[in-house]
């Protein structure tokens, strides 16, 4: 399998983030995408290419170009307030307060994100572009035919990211920029089956009108877990989206035996659905020891159900999402490419 991977993910290195209470060191880091990559070439899962450059039309079939706009000069206007420290946010829009789009930069951030947790530095745009035509190259190279399965080396990841919304360590949704990019190339429906221990609610949000993304995800239940407002198994999608938007909220302490059940439900719903290709947003922090989440799966369950999903026959890209067991992180990914290929 052909993985893309740009280097540039390097340059999002977030010193602290709010959680539990405290600012701790980033869990989201770089050695997460170093380690996966080396293990992609340990394995000699296949070549590994950079990313072409789309430019920023196919971000902006998804995100609001002010948001966008606001993303890539946002590290430059707290900068200019003499700051030399990460940006993190610290008030939002929330009930009782006005839905203004403020003007000084502590006050967009709230406007634009939901969570304390994921700090913009000077390379993160940079970081979070590169990331976003990672998942681009990905879907150019299925949807020529020139690739049957990629695996999109995104970092930062993106299934929390909304239209216009930045959190949960996410700030472009790529799984939905390239889902998106597919449909515009011509292809009528494409699936989305996220496997990320959180919600993607940023997915969710972005198609939750639409029949042509079917979108699915297994996950920590909302009334225990992050993101907690969204992701419960109500959500069934809206208007022409209508049954289109597919939930599996799981009780902490999941296993691969419930958790590999509801997978099995989902699998069966995309094959149904038949898409033209399918997205995999790839977390593996599902793993039993993963520092901040409450499944328990093992290293091999990863390679299990990564056959599980070859069966299913579809041109497939994996979009890497989370997954915070770091020194675990590249074979539990990679046990899932590797299932898939066997
Ligand atoms: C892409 C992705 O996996 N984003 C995850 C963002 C998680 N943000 C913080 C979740 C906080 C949950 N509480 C952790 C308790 C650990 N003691
Ligand atoms: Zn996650």
């Amino acid at each position: 399998m052909l993985t893309v991977y740009s280097e540039d993910h390097a340059l999002q290195d977030g010193k602290a983030e709010l959680i539990d209470g405290q600012l701790l060191p980033c869990f989201e880091m770089p050695r997460r995408a170093f380690l996966i990559r080396d293990r992609v070439r340990e394995v000699g899962l296949g070549e590994i290419v950079p990313p072409e450059d789309f430019g920023r039309a196919p971000i902006e079939r998804v995100h609001d170009p002010d948001f966008v706009a606001f993303l890539a000069g946002a590290w430059d206007e707290w900068a200019a307030t003499g700051r030399t420290c990460d940006a993190l946010p610290w008030t939002w829009p929330m009930r009782t307060l006005r839905q203004i789009r403020p003007r000084r930069i502590d006050g967009l951030m709230g406007y634009y994100s939901f969570d304390a947790g994921t700090p913009i530095t000077a390379g993160t745009w940079r970081a979070a572009y590169a990331s976003a035509q990672t998942a681009l190259t990905g879907a150019r190279l299925i949807a020529t035919g020139e690739q049957r399965a990629v695996f999109a080396l995104c970092r930062p990841p993106g299934h929390h990211a909304a239209a216009d919304l930045y959190g949960g360590y996410c700030f472009l949704n790529n799984a939905a920029i390239a889902a998106q990019f597919l449909i515009d190339g011509g292809a009528e429906r494409v699936a989305i089956l996220d496997v990320d221990y959180h919600h993607g609610n940023g997915t969710q949000a972005i198609f939750y009108d639409r029949p042509d993304v079917l979108f699915l995800s297994l996950h920590g239940d909302p009334a225990q877990e992050f993101p907690y407002y969204l992701g419960w198994g109500d959500e069934r999608g809206a208007g022409a989206g209508e049954g289109f938007n597919v939930n599996y909220p799981l009780p902490w302490g999941t296993g691969f035996p419930a958790w590999g059940e509801a997978f099995e439900d989902a699998c069966r719903k995309v094959a149904a659905y038949a898409p033209d290709v399918l997205l995999v947003s790839l977390g593996v922090d599902t793993y039993k020891d993963d520092p901040i989440s409450k499944f328990r799966l093992e290293s091999e369950d990863f390679a299990t159900y990564g056959a599980r999903i070859a069966r299913l026959g579809l041109p497939t890209l994996f979009v890497m999402e989370g997954g915070y067991a770091v020194e675990q992180i590249g074979i539990n990914v990679v046990n899932v490419l590797t299932g898939f290929e066997e």
